[in-house]
């Protein structure tokens, strides 16, 4: 029998922001700074000098954009919630700004009129700028979890009513590689004493990690003891998902890509998922690798009630090198034949390998098939690394992420973001930009490997947020780097349709199950 081609029933898709890309208006109705204020205004920081004061004008144009999103047929929006919007110093005995909460209940509120499903990210980097201060926010286990988690509570109690799906942290990886290790996102921390003039480059992220991780599983946990009986919502973390390839078949680089997974997801997803830290990165840091108690350990696994993926593209993985964020691998997109992996975003670290998002047995895995089967008969996965041969068979047989995250983590899969940054994007006018071919072309592969990880890899995979609905600030790369559905022009602030967004509209209506799309629409008050 053919596989289906429409998604499964209640398949949620929708387009994904945060907040301190797009909303702007940073001094307004009480907003304490976030650590991204002021960062950005340091030389140096941004490529093209800007920051986030304006940024899309979100928090001005909030009814707009819902009824742009609404017009484009979406079922969810992921966004974000500023912390320093909620408690504009951070901590938990600082007060709680009713402003910032009348804010986001009227979002949600406007979002649920045009039967938009609030999917909403508790942490997207914009930490408040008062925790950094007093204490150094994400490096201090004891007060970071504590305020962390008290932040949650408030926004459970005041949202928890209607949001029913939550992300408690975006891309832990970002915060503690790039915020505490190479220093080009805030708090701009690193050895590098020509890029920050404090840090420590060969601790703080794996304490940055290990603390977020904590902060995330005392989030849960009062969600799960104290709202989730009667608020019913589902909640978990959301982790950089970039697929790890070998360069080529040498048992070496077979290794360097199971070694650049364990650093780059199983650093977060293990000890999430499974509980315990991946052993190849205790064997790589030694003591810098810090660990749990047994009562962490107790809330940390099985901290997370589906997996949360933003995947954007596949590195090919060579041994060697001295990058341990990178897990002592290098990393290209150059093949060995001198071709190139896939097609170059505006973005350095991205370039367009659907393939990468779903099964592939490429032919230089000559042994692919026979352990496909192997996966397919022995679906219990070895746990702990301990059956060292036969994990490490499989990852290099399978390039498959969504595949392989499913076998070793169990869960149902929400994509929560996925996109691309076309090149030079920032330097055309709205009438060109909105001619995203390379963007569509982006969307065309994957949207297919999304739908063949479900159909016919049999994947569960529950959602789909393209990155991103607007153009936005791209952190260190300001507005040279866009990865919007929409144009925003940053003058008029006018948003302009593109055609990848009018290519996953007529995408999503065409394979929505029309029993889901009935239902939904029926939810719409307004259109
Ligand atoms: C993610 N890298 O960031 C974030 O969740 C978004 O806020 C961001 O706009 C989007 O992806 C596009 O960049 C990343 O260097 C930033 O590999 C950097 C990397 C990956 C993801």
């Amino acid at each position: 029998m053919a596989p289906s081609t429409k998604l499964p029933k209640d398949f949620i898709w929708g387009f994904a922001t945060a907040s301190f890309q797009i909303e702007g208006s940073v001094d307004v109705d009480g907003r304490g700074k976030s650590i991204w204020d002021d960062f950005l205004k340091l030389p140096g920081k941004s490529l093209d000098g800007k920051n986030g004061d304006v940024a899309s004008d979100s928090y001005r144009l909030w009814k707009e954009d819902i009824a742009l999103l609404a017009s484009y047929g979406v079922r969810s929006y992921r966004f974000s919630l500023a912390w320093s919007r909620i408690i504009p110093l951070g901590g938990r005995n600082d007060p709680v700004n009713p402003k910032g909460i009348e804010f986001y209940s009227k979002f949600i509120d406007e979002l649920l009129a045009h039967g938009i499903i609030p999917f909403a990210t508790l942490y997207h980097w914009d930490l408040p700028q008062g925790l950094q201060d007093r204490y150094g926010g994400w490096l201090n286990k004891e007060e970071i979890t504590l305020d962390y988690q008290n932040y949650a509570r408030v926004c459970f109690e005041a949202f928890g009513d209607r949001v029913k799906h939550w992300l408690t942290i975006n891309e832990p990886w970002c915060c503690a590689v790039l915020g505490h290790g190479r220093g080009v996102f805030a708090p701009g921390r690193s050895s590098d004493r020509n890029r920050s003039p404090e840090g420590d480059s060969s601790t703080e992220p794996w304490i940055v990690a290990h603390n977020i991780i904590l902060a995330h599983a005392k989030a849960v946990t009062v969600y799960r003891e104290q709202f989730k009986p009667t608020q019913n919502g589902l909640i978990g973390i959301t982790l950089n998902g970039d697929w790890a390839m070998p360069y080529d078949d040498s048992p070496e680089n077979i290794d360097a890509a199971q070694h650049a997974l364990d650093f780059a997801i199983g650093w977060y997803a293990d000890p999430v998922y499974l509980g315990f830290y991946p052993p190849y990165m205790r064997e790589v840091l030694g003591d810098r690798m810090p660990d749990f108690t047994p009562e962490e350990w107790s809330i940390v696994k099985g901290s997370s009630d589906f997996y949360g993926m933003n995947t954007y593209t596949t590195n090919l993985c060579r041994a060697g090198g001295d990058d341990e964020f990178q897990g002592l691998v290098d990393y290209t997109f150059t093949r060995p034949d001198g071709s190139q992996l896939g097609h170059q975003a505006q973005s350095a670290w991205l370039q367009d390998y659907p393939d990468g998002f779903r099964a592939v047995r490429l032919s230089i895995f000559s042994l692919s098939s026979i352990v496909l089967t192997c996966v397919c008969e022995a679906p219990q996965l070895p746990m702990e690394g301990s059956n060292h041969c036969n994990y490490l068979t499989i990852l290099a047989t399978v390039t498959d992420i969504v595949l392989r995250y499913l076998q070793r983590y169990k869960l149902p899969i929400y994509v929560t973001e996925n996109g691309f940054s076309v090149k030079n994007e920032s330097d055309v006018n709205a009438d060109e930009a909105v001619k995203d071919f390379d963007r569509v072309h982006y969307f065309q592969g994957t949207t297919k490997a999304l739908l063949d990880a479900i159909n016919v890899d049999g994947v569960d995979i529950r959602a789909y947020f393209p990155w991103s609905f607007l153009d936005n600030l791209e952190w260190a790369d300001g507005y040279t780097t866009r990865f919007g559905v929409t144009y925003v022009d940053f003058e008029t602030q006018k948003r302009y349709p593109k055609d990848s967004a009018r290519f996953l509209i007529k995408w999503f209506k065409e394979r929505e199950d029309p029993e889901t799309a009935a239902k939904w629409d029926a939810k719409a008050t307004k259109t």
